[in-house]
């Protein structure tokens, strides 16, 4: 007897254990699911509490020591990842009564890699960790110098560097280069871009940083997408570009996205054409074709992303001023602690809540003197309801004033859906955050609020031609960047779906027909220019960028109805409007617990619950008047009836071979099909 019930207990538990942990979804057990949760939303609060204070530490403090603890942190995140993924898919969430629950469920298993087996989990994430390794350690020779010369020292390699028992050995990532090649993307490399007017210099950064990233990255990145759909299509999606998608909660995602897109290309096409004359003003004719594609080097940014800094090339009234505060700042006496102060302000002004104590106290508002920190802008939750910091080198500057109120709308909203679980603590879909902070700015940035804080005074200028300089600057940091954000996740998604072959002609044949650039110089299948894109190489989705620059706008002017403004969007200031206030508590308190949907259909009260590119066109609708009038005489609006010419033309300046010239015959022919 004792027997038959240790063999029958025997066997409920190896049944119960299949069921929970062999068959996925199996397991309908509501009150156990919602256990679950509860203790999930517990142990994934802590877990985030010691990753992040560990990163926090490790950004704030580049030491070997601290990189390995956070690492140690990572790989114990990583296993309780795995081991939650497991629980969260043995119950079948469609039975959950409450839809939080469900939704929190799904949550877990969606977005996660934890399908695959643990060697494939390690490597993909090795994988990842190498490319972003080889990214972030590229570093060119000045212009104009030999790179090889012998009398010059060599680099000293990191002798004490992280070595992961599991892959090839960390100095292998590095190449040898004589020391006085140490020109990074940031700063120095950036800065050529921004600056720089002569065409050979800005050609030289522009192909070095491509020659030390993409032939090193290309064969690890081809490795990654094996994986990475081999996790999708065991978590249940078609490819792993399915996966990233789900997480926007739309059927008909791409169709969504391409529509916005449709809707703003004209307007771009317009601001292209302006500036493309410009530039042929600038460089000539034999670097840039009147009626063609641009060389994507000329725009001052090495991805031809955002167009800002050639300002001065483009600007619509020189005789006019285009609004930087920097001057009035210091003659002010501001200090970063000041500009913080003056942020918070701005979101209490409106009703919203002032950043707790701990912000003051844990912040690194100024680059430390004593210790190597990184210095980009970022916003910290540390998922305690009690710990927020923001990490930011900050100078006296237009700029930076802009970056500390866009980093404090991250704060608010980590404040305002402090009360949800962890799952929830998020944007409503990933371009929420960016968006929502961006909103805000745009209220910072225009004249009237400037004005308004004792920043700027019109005495004598035409109030038009100020209008439209403003308006030219915003255009070329927002409309411009349009493209390549919707054009970068087209790319890795077809890479996901169709295969990793010609995935360099793939590359430009996209950024031609979005974005109307081509390279300055032939290029092959044995580069790999995407990897020239950090977020391409480090698994991070891009079309949140895309979107985010639309919901922006149309979060700005729902905030704008709500404060009673009338008049042009960009002339706009929500300061210390209680309406304003309450419109964007509304759309960051649900955090992620309600659908992106559902969010704007509150937002618009009902009116619809899509994002829309409607705000972002009216918003410059006085530019595209004006560039209209510039245009007129153009005898192409953009750049598609002759580029095939102009493709051909760029590889062609450099002495391209025969098989160069093929592959952009193939391009163009795929193109012109496309159209
Ligand atoms: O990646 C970033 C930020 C972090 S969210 C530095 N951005 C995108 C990019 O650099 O491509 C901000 C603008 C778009
Ligand atoms: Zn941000």
């Amino acid at each position: 007897m004792a027997r038959k019930v240790v063999i029958l207990l025997a066997f409920f538990t190896w049944y119960a254990y299949g069921q929970e942990y062999f068959r996925m979804g199996s397991n309908t057990n509501a009150a156990e699911a919602s256990q679950f949760l509860r203790e999930y939303d517990r142990e994934a609060s802590g877990m985030c509490y010691r990753v992040t204070i560990s990163q926090w530490k490790f950004v704030t403090n580049i030491t070997e020591s601290n990189r390995r603890r956070m690492l140690e942190e990572l790989a114990i995140s990583s296993k309780f990842e795995r081991l939650s993924w497991r629980k969260a898919a043995a119950y079948d969430s469609s039975r959950l009564p409450d839809a939080e629950g469900r939704r929190q469920l799904q949550k877990i298993v969606q977005n996660s890699r934890a399908a695959l087996p643990d060697d494939k989990f390690a490597e993909i994430q090795q994988l990842i960790s190498e490319m972003k390794e080889i990214y972030n350690s590229a570093k060119i020779c000045p212009f104009g110098q030999k790179p090889y010369d012998s009398h010059v020292p060599r680099i000293q390699y990191p002798s004490t560097g992280y070595q992961d028992p599991m892959t090839s050995s960390y100095t292998q990532l590095y190449e040898e280069t004589p020391a006085y090649c140490d020109m990074q993307l940031d700063p120095e490399i950036s800065r050529i871009l921004a600056h720089s007017r002569i065409e050979s210099e800005l050609l030289y950064v522009w192909r070095s940083f491509r020659d030390k990233t993409g032939p090193k990255l290309k064969n690890r990145f081809m490795r990654y997408v094996t994986l990475a759909n081999d996790a999708a299509t065991a978590t249940g999606y078609r490819d792993a570009g399915h996966q990233m998608r789900e997480a926007y909660e739309d059927s008909s995602f791409r169709a969504s996205v391409e529509e916005i897109y449709n809707q703003v290309a004209p307007l771009y096409k317009q601001l292209f054409t302006y500036v493309r004359r410009r530039l042929v003003q600038r460089y000539g004719e034999t670097t840039v074709r009147s009626d063609g594609p641009i060389p994507a080097h000329l725009l001052g940014n090495m991805w031809a992303q955002n167009w800002k800094s050639i300002m001065d090339l483009v600007m619509p009234f020189p005789q006019s001023p285009n609004v930087d505060v920097t001057a009035e700042m210091l003659r002010q006496g501001f200090t970063p602690l000041r500009m913080f102060q003056m942020a918070e302000e701005f979101y209490t002004s409106m009703g919203l809540k002032p950043v707790p104590p701990e912000f003051w106290r844990g912040s690194m508002l100024v680059r430390p003197a004593q210790r190597s920190v990184q210095c980009t802008a970022s916003a910290w939750d540390f998922c305690n309801r009690i710990d927020y910091r923001i990490k930011q080198c900050t100078e006296v500057t237009m700029q930076d004033l802009i970056s500390t109120h866009h980093e404090m709308a991250h704060i608010q909203y980590y404040l305002q859906y402090a009360d949800q679980p962890q799952l929830f603590r998020d944007g409503a879909n990933p371009a929420f955050h960016e968006a929502v902070a961006n909103a805000a700015t745009l209220s910072v940035y225009n004249l009237p609020h400037l004005q308004r804080v004792g920043l700027y005074q019109n005495k004598s200028h035409d109030p038009y031609e100020v209008s439209i300089n403003f308006l030219m600057t915003m255009a070329l940091e927002k409309v411009a960047y349009l493209p390549f954000a919707f054009m970068v996740d087209q790319w890795r998604w077809s890479v996901f779906e169709d295969g990793v072959q010609n995935m360099n002609s793939r590359w430009w044949q996209m950024k031609l027909r979005y974005q109307g650039v081509v390279p300055p110089t032939s290029r092959s299948e044995a580069d790999f220019d995407p990897g020239s894109k950090y977020h391409i190489i480090s698994d991070q989705e891009y079309i949140k960028y895309f979107l985010a620059t639309i919901l922006e706008f149309q979060v700005f002017e729902q905030l704008c109805m709500a404060a009673g403004h009338a008049g042009h969007l960009h002339e706009c200031d929500v300061y210390r409007s209680r309406e304003a206030g309450r419109v964007l508590s509304e759309l960051m308190h649900p955090g992620a617990s309600k659908t992106a949907s559902d969010v704007i259909r509150a937002m618009t009260k009902g009116k619809t619950n899509r994002i829309s590119p409607e705000s972002l066109v009216k918003y410059f609708r006085p530019l595209e008047l004006w560039l209209r009038v510039q245009n007129r005489d153009e005898p192409l609006i953009g750049w598609s009836s002759n580029y095939h010419d102009v493709a051909l033309f760029a590889p062609l300046r450099d002495g391209a071979t025969v098989d160069s010239v093929a592959v952009w015959l193939v391009a163009v022919a795929a193109v012109l099909c496309l159209h």
